[in-house]
């Protein structure tokens, strides 16, 4: 190579990596944008749903767990009494707890779940979550079903669950 090209190189190899610089922070943005994304939210009255989530399902599962966090930015507390989803014969709210015996135990929780003024609640595996019963298809990962939650005093708000792969723990737990 002569001292012409040399000098010729290294300044495109500088700008190579520029370059470089500039798609990784692109993807970066991308990355950033799509998990906005994920974090989706909806709105009834006083009330902020966070991100309703599901797991896929295997094929013949029956049930299907649903999750989202309930923001109460009210002066007067809520409570979370029903939900009806077209994927699912019923759905029901249930809670996770360790009994007496140290054992994990599922519950109905016919009452619903109180959202305090000025409180979160999370529904979240291990403890309150929707149960879809009677799936009518399986849950497939990446797709996206609707649920229309009823709350005694703000009334009813359909929201969009985003099912994410089997097991697994979702892209963002945090709520807004
Ligand atoms: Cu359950």
């Amino acid at each position: 190579m002569t001292n012409s090209a040399r000098a010729f190189a290294r300044p495109l190899f500088r700008s190579f990596e520029e370059r470089l610089g500039i798609i990784v922070f692109a993807a970066m943005l991308l990355f950033a944008s799509t998990h906005a994304l994920l974090a989706h939210g909806f709105k009834v009255g006083d009330l902020e749903i966070g991100h309703p989530w599901s797991r896929a399902t295997p094929a013949g599962a029956k049930v299907a767990a649903g999750y989202l966090t309930v923001k109460n930015t009210g002066a007067e507390a809520d409570r979370l009494v029903s939900i009806q989803s077209d994927v699912s014969e019923k759905a029901e709210i249930h809670e996770m707890a360790v009994d007496a015996k140290g054992v994990m135990t599922m519950r109905q929780v016919a009452e619903g779940v109180e959202i305090p003024a000025g409180g979160e609640v999370a529904l979240k595996p291990g403890a309150y979550h929707i149960m879809f019963m009677g799936l009518k298809a399986p849950v497939k990962e990446g797709e996206k079903f609707s649920g229309t939650l009823t709350f005694e005093k703000a009334g009813t708000v359909t929201v969009e669950f985003q099912a994410d792969k089997m097991g697994g723990q979702s892209q963002d737990h945090s709520g807004h």
